[in-house]
């Protein structure tokens, strides 16, 4: 199987890190989605990454659905419970989480990178309420 991303993706070095805590042998393929050549399109209709396709051309894409579909492939080590319907929910709520603050961070940085003139202040001071204050107050 081959992994479609860039190392300055939050959500391609997620994926990597699954595939190699379970060992899963693949190809990583440094592909950014805007540049000419890009095989992303191809790979994933949302034009984002990471992007994974596998030997019989089967694309799998969505960190969430990588992170899934590795998982099954070995149980050495299992990363997300499979039979406890608690323990389960928690590990994908963690992702989730996880997720939602590289979503957030990744509209900042990308404002940030705009010339200041051009800086949406309310988005910024929006994402800036960080998810980890939240957690304070949030249910078990
Ligand atoms: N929910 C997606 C988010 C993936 C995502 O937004 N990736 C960004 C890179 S960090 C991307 O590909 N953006 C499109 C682009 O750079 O053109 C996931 O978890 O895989």
């Amino acid at each position: 199987m081959k992994l479609l991303g860039t190392n300055t993706s939050p959500y391609v070095r997620k994926a990597r890190l699954v595939l190699l805590e379970k060992n899963i042998p693949h190809t990583y393929l440094i592909d950014a989605p805007r540049e000419p050549g890009s095989q992303v399109a191809r790979a994933n209709p949302l034009g984002r990454i990471p992007a994974l396709i596998l030997d019989d051309e089967t694309c799998v894409f969505d960190s969430p659905v990588i992170a899934e579909y590795a998982d099954t492939l070995n149980d050495t080590p299992i990363l997300i419970p499979r039979t406890d319907a608690l323990a389960r929910m928690r590990v994908k709520r963690w992702e989730a989480l996880a997720d939602g603050i590289m979503d957030s961070a990744v509209v900042v940085r990308t404002e940030r990178m705009r010339p200041p003139s051009n800086q949406e202040v309310a988005k910024l001071e929006a994402d800036n309420i960080t998810p980890a204050q939240r957690c304070d107050h949030a249910c078990a």
